[in-house]
């Protein structure tokens, strides 16, 4: 065997499962390209991983803050070294474009230095006491343990952006990455090491989330659970949180829709929408899924569409030009095309794509065609359904109080975005639309990463990440009452 084989990270070593057996990430562009092999961990390497992080945890939670946030910002120094190798390394094993792995590994650089700064700010309050001789204030102390499980999609960025706040907070980690994508993962705990992480404060475990995830969640050594992934695998971990009153942060699905007014600026509507639909192939918890637009514009901007549908360059996200990789696997190709049968046979018309790609270029590629749906009615399950690819559903409405309907009337929250050149309407949207993020004039992804994240309903739990909120979200706070 050829290929690298990497172990997990327990302790500060870098360790075999006790399985002894391994699993394999292969280049969604070309499934029989294999990249690495990883540890099928067991529940018993997470038990010397949540040891290894407990034990850490004492000093690590007692060093002070800013001395925490110097390691992360040597570590976002190793990691923009390495920034292109990396980005092309994810490509590799995830498939989304170059272009998108490099902003995916900045996201990670810019969050550590966002995150290495927060060490120094003032972290509580101090009040005054209604009564006399004596003062009040908030100290914030670490929560202990925490484990991170994380999706394919933001193969680095996820990771970093949940994993710094919550060692700047000064708590031990055990990281659990998707099983399709674990290599960024474990770059990033080479880049934390190399930083002088001390040993056991950050440990990476890779296997079957069904196992680990399960474990990790109702392990009475870990404090708190931070996921991103299906709305259905968030109800699992929150039910098994739950029993045992363990918090649990959750970013979770959404079927975000753009509202295009018969005011906006088609042109740009349409530009915004192809990357938030077809951008990283329709694989974010923020893809646009829904165009909700008024009745007087659908023609002139489903034809934007369709048009810019059919040009998009679909192909090997290493290679130049390309706009759209392959999905993250084979599997989600099955996935997708259900959809795309189930809204004919809901009655959906299908104007672009609905079909995957095999022949030539595309043979052994996870590759569907960016694909369209117009005359969708709100009830429909293309209308309300996550699919997570590239597919897109479009809903005429004769109102803004329609449009408004119509975007809240799905179980999700996430982001929301309206275009409009009527300043009153977008205040009232900023307002009206129940999501955690809301653009005017721009389409649902591309979140700046000093603003909190995060969604409303079934999109989550109502926790944030990013932004200063993120050091709190992993933070216990104390309340002190001094009398003098
Ligand atoms: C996700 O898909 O899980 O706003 C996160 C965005 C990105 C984050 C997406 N910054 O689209």
């Amino acid at each position: 065997m050829t290929e690298a084989v990497f172990e997990n990270f327990i302790g500060g070593q870098w360790v075999s499962s006790q399985s002894g057996k391994l699993f394999t990430s292969v280049n969604p562009a070309r499934t029989h390209d294999i990249i690495a092999h990883y540890q099928s961990s067991t529940v018993q390497d997470l038990e010397r991983a949540v040891e290894a992080a407990s034990r850490a945890q004492k000093a690590w939670g007692r060093m002070p803050a800013p001395a925490r946030g110097e390691i992360l910002w040597r570590a976002a120094g190793l990691l923009e070294a390495q920034r292109e190798d990396l980005a092309i390394q994810m490509t590799r094993e995830m498939g989304k474009i170059l272009k998108e792995t490099r902003g995916d590994v900045q996201t990670a650089i810019d969050v550590a230095r966002f995150v290495a700064g927060e060490g120094r700010r003032a972290e509580g309050e101090t009040v005054p006491s209604a009564l006399p001789d004596k003062q009040c204030m908030t100290l914030r102390h670490a929560i202990g343990v925490v484990g991170i499980i994380t999706p394919w999609n933001f193969p680095m960025a996820i990771p970093a952006w949940k994993t710094f706040p919550a060692l700047l907070a000064g708590n031990a980690v055990i990281l659990k990455p998707a099983s399709d994508t674990p290599l960024m993962a474990i770059k990033l705990a080479e880049c934390l090491q190399a930083a002088g992480l001390p040993d056991g404060v950050l440990n990476v475990i890779t296997g079957s989330g069904a196992i680990l995830g399960d474990a990790l969640a109702s392990h009475k050594g870990v404090q708190m659970i931070s996921l991103t992934g299906s709305t259905e695998v968030g109800r699992r971990v929150a039910e098994i949180c739950g029993r045992d009153l363990r918090r649990c942060a959750l970013e979770l699905g959404g079927k975000n829709a753009v509202i295009v007014m018969d005011d906006a600026n088609l042109d740009l509507a349409a530009s915004a929408i192809m990357v938030g639909a077809f951008g990283t192939t329709g694989q974010r918890c923020t893809a646009t899924s829904r165009v909700i637009v008024h009745q007087a514009v659908v023609k002139p901007l489903s034809e934007r569409l369709v048009e810019s549908a059919g040009r998009l360059r679909i192909g090997d996200g290493l290679e130049d030009g390309i706009e759209m990789g392959p999905l993250v696997n084979m599997s989600r190709v099955g996935a997708v095309h259900a959809y795309t049968e189930i809204g004919k046979q809901e009655g959906a018309r299908l104007i672009a794509g609905g079909e995957p790609l095999k022949n030539g270029a595309y043979s052994g590629g996870a590759f569907y065609q960016p694909t369209i749906f117009s005359e969708v009615k709100p009830g429909m399950r293309i209308a309300q359904e996550e699919v997570f690819g590239p597919f897109l559903s479009l809903l005429p409405v004769a109102s803004y109080e329609e449009a408004i309907a119509v975007a809240n009337g799905t179980e999700y929250g996430l982001s929301t975005g309206i275009f409009t050149e009527n300043a009153r309407l977008a205040f009232r949207a900023m307002r009206d639309i129940e999501s955690g993020l809301v653009y005017i004039n721009a389409g649902t992804t591309g979140s700046e990463i000093h603003l909190p994240f995060g969604g409303m309903k079934a999109s989550g739990n109502g926790h944030r990440e990013l932004g200063r909120v993120s050091v709190e979200e992993f933070s216990e706070v104390k309340s002190i009452f001094i009398s003098y």
